[in-house]
């Protein structure tokens, strides 16, 4: 369906036509309808458009045939989706066919399933059976693009690649692509409840209609199959690790069957979080002691009942003794001790366990930022061959930057798996824009320097730091029932690049920001130019307004809406704001040097004494590592007070100019979108303006500072700040 842009052209238009009938206006209004799409986001970065009127758009290429070798299953899924594809980007799907007959073909498959690839003799060695070739070839005589794997999903994986190309504009002629993915398990885990209530989703509900389920497959777990393929992830965890023991009964497994058959062809496996207290809750035992020989049997029996229904099944994933869950240490044992249990359970099939590291104990008093590395480093080299330990990418949770978590690189025994949140819980929910791909990177990035300079989190990850063949990546999702998936259509752009990055961390976050928009809005430079330099900027802008220079987890309690680096008291001090900005009279930050909590020495020793030392601490890192005083000098030569004042506003700035580019785009972009993602913006810019004015009205009351020459003062008092509730916000505990 075509829409009317608004111009303000067009609107004066239809003033001349009610005014005047004037049919040469009419004429020249449908002449001026853009072919802008109405548009719900439903599509994702799979729109397959067709040209966009005047820009540079998908390929001048053409593809005559199509030729797609191989049984149902995996290749059917690669024909549907080069089909559609290829229809809408060309307006027309190619002719099907069995082998390549004319120029311009397109060939996929594997040399097995296609005597005319086999014929090419391509080297498809050392791709596995994930990776891919695309080559430009002369096949029987005609001039084909190749699209060859070893294994059906290579080809899958290919294909999606090739309708990547085409959608980004580039031509098919002298292609010689190499492509295999650097990591094994490349997944979502879902914080899905069973009632479809999604723990820090901003998204709606779960797309997991279990009630419907296994009687009712709602096409859109189709299209989600599609849209994580099209991104590599091959793995989905589909319910909450705060789990519920029901997921593992014959009536959800069942179900939970009905999900694993959609996801098949597509290459995605399914995988469940497990209650470490199952064989209580559903199993009738009276305890879930990983030593006691029931315990053991019920697991290794009901991990047999899944596989009965799921072959392929994953594995589990377990939030055990962290946070109130039930775990190994209700029993006196090990996190390795309950990871080797369930990991027994489903080695016979194949199976594999993910263990967290995110534990932090309700009676240490120490720093929360060391916990997970004590409880873990001396385990390592004592779980079964088929545990990774879980990592989330910071020591704290998610918070809009931390340092990298100093497991990475402290257990080199044990393959450590990257856990990063796709949902932003603490980067302003679904409505504020920030790209998280500079996140992921940053993190990926850093040099843990184990073993000498280059010895980075991504290398710590993909086992070649340590020669480990597992390894993997979890994102938390962002999906849920929102017609455009993520709640936010730029949203959707975090899912896109955690799978691009999960694929090949060497990806730049701009590349990738710079392809998703070309697939999701437009390959017009007109806006892909200032569309990546909003999303490239905007999570600085988050770090800016919610609080810089290392201050961390100064949210509103609970639901995390919001400032609140006023919270205290309460059954935790770790999960207040005044533990971790300890702002007083004399300064502000978390002194874990060596005169402190001392967690700098849980870093290799280059990196240690970095953080150790106050003058060669990265800023952005300052107030993370120590605690210093509110006239430390910067290196902008201001006071930290003033520094941290004017990033405050430097953040607000940030979205303000955001708002004014995108208000740039209004008539290249769809209106529907382009409406939405301008209001989130204005609600962006209002609640980074809330948290700037709220953040200074509460440190200027300890720091006792007059704010620098020329910065508007907050329009309220603390107290007004302090006062505001929100009881019903999204996404909290249940
Ligand atoms: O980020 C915190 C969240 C909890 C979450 C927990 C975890 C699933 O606030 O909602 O619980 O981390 O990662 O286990």
């Amino acid at each position: 369906m075509l829409t009317l842009t608004r111009h303000a052209g067009d609107l004066s238009c239809v003033r001349a036509m009610r005014t005047l009938a004037s049919g040469l206006c009419a004429a020249l209004l449908l002449f001026t309808a853009t072919a802008v799409q109405a548009e719900d986001g439903y599509a994702l970065w799979l729109r397959y458009a067709a040209p966009d009127a005047g820009a540079a758009g998908p390929s001048a290429t053409r593809v005559t045939q199509l030729v797609v070798a191989g049984s149902p299953g995996v290749p059917s899924a690669t024909r549907e989706e080069l089909q559609r594809g290829l229809a809408g980007l060309q307006g027309g799907a190619p002719a099907n066919g069995d082998a390549v007959t004319r120029a311009g073909a397109l060939l996929v498959g594997t040399p097995a399933a296609s005597p005319q690839i086999a014929r090419l003799g391509l080297d498809l060695d050392g791709l596995g059976g994930e990776g891919y070739r695309i080559r430009s070839a002369v096949v029987d005589g005609h001039a084909t693009t190749v699209v060859a794997a070893n294994e059906d999903i290579g080809a899958l994986y290919g294909a999606f690649h090739l309708l990547r190309l085409l959608q980004t504009g580039q031509p098919l002629d002298g292609l010689d692509i190499r492509e295999a993915p650097r990591l094994a398990v490349r997944m979502l885990n879902h914080w899905d409840n069973l009632d479809r209530y999604v723990e820090r989703g901003y998204a709606g509900q779960s797309i997991w209609d279990w009630h419907r389920l296994p009687g009712w497959l709602d096409p859109r777990y189709t299209d989600y199959a599609r849209a994580n393929a099209s991104i590599g992830i091959n793995g989905t965890v589909l319910n909450n690790v705060n789990a519920n023991a029901d997921v593992l009964t014959p009536m959800y497994l069942d179900k939970v069957a009905a999900i694993a058959g959609v996801m098949r062809p597509y290459g995605i496996k399914v995988y469940l979080s497990a209650r470490f207290s199952a064989p209580m809750e559903i199993g009738g035992l009276d305890t879930a002691d990983p030593a006691d020989a029931d315990v053991q049997r019920w697991w290794r029996t009901k991990a047999d009942e899944v596989y009965a229904l799921i072959p392929d099944f994953g594995g589990f994933l377990v939030k055990a003794n962290s946070e109130g869950q039930p775990g190994p240490q209700d029993y006196g044992r090990s996190h390795a001790d309950g990871a080797n249990m369930l990991a027994d359970a489903v080695a016979p099939h194949g199976g594999i366990v993910m263990w967290r590291a995110f534990v932090y104990s309700d009676e240490e008093p120490v720093d929360r930022a060391k916990q997970a590395y004590n409880e873990f480093v001396p385990l390592d080299g004592t779980f079964h061959d088929n545990v990774l330990v879980q990592v989330k990418n910071g020591p704290i949770d998610f918070q809009p930057r931390e340092p990298f978590h100093p497991l990475f690189g402290g257990m080199p025994k044990t393959p450590l798996m990257m856990e990063f949140q796709i949902t932003k819980e603490y980067l302003g929910f679904s409505t504020h824009l920030a790209y998280k791909a500079p996140l992921y990177e940053e993190v990926l990035d850093a040099d843990t320097h184990v073993q000498g300079p280059g010895s980075t989190v991504a290398r710590v990850i993909d086992g070649s730091l340590d020669g480990h063949a597992l390894t993997g990546i979890a994102g938390v999702a962002n999906i849920g029932s929102d017609r455009n998936w993520s709640g936010s259509h730029f949203d959707q752009a975090n899912w896109y690049a955690f799978g691009r990055l999960a694929w090949n961390s060497d990806l730049s976050s701009r590349d990738i920001a710079v392809e998703w928009t070309r697939m999701t809005f437009s390959n017009d430079p007109a806006v892909v130019e200032p569309v990546v330099g909003m999303m490239m900027a905007s999570r600085e802008a988050v770090v800016d307004y919610t609080g810089a220079l290392g201050l961390h987890h100064v949210m509103g309690r609970g639901h995390h809406y919001g400032p609140g680096p006023w919270v205290e008291g309460g059954p935790r001090a770790d999960w207040t704001s005044v533990y971790f900005h300890r702002a007083d009279g004399n300064g502000i930050g978390f002194d874990r040097t060596r005169r402190g909590s001392d967690a700098v020495s849980q870093y290799a020793a280059p990196v240690a004494e970095v953080f150790d030392d106050v003058t060669r601490t990265p800023e952005e890192f300052l107030l993370w590592f120590h605690h210093v005083p509110w006239s430390h000098p910067m290196r902008s030569g201001r006071p930290l007070w003033d520094e941290l004042v004017l990033r405050y506003d430097r953040g607000v700035e940030t979205v303000r100019g955001m708002r004014e580019t995108w208000a740039g785009l209004d008539g290249r972009i769809d209106a529907g979108r382009h409406a939405q993602v301008a209001a989130f913006l204005a609600i962006q810019q209002d609640e980074a303006q809330w948290w700037r004015d709220a953040s200074i009205a509460y440190f200027q009351s300890i720091s006792g500072r007059p704010l620098p020459a020329g910065v508007a003062p907050p329009p309220h008092p603390l107290e007004h700040y302090k006062a505001l509730e929100f009881p019903h916000a999204p996404g909290d505990t249940q």
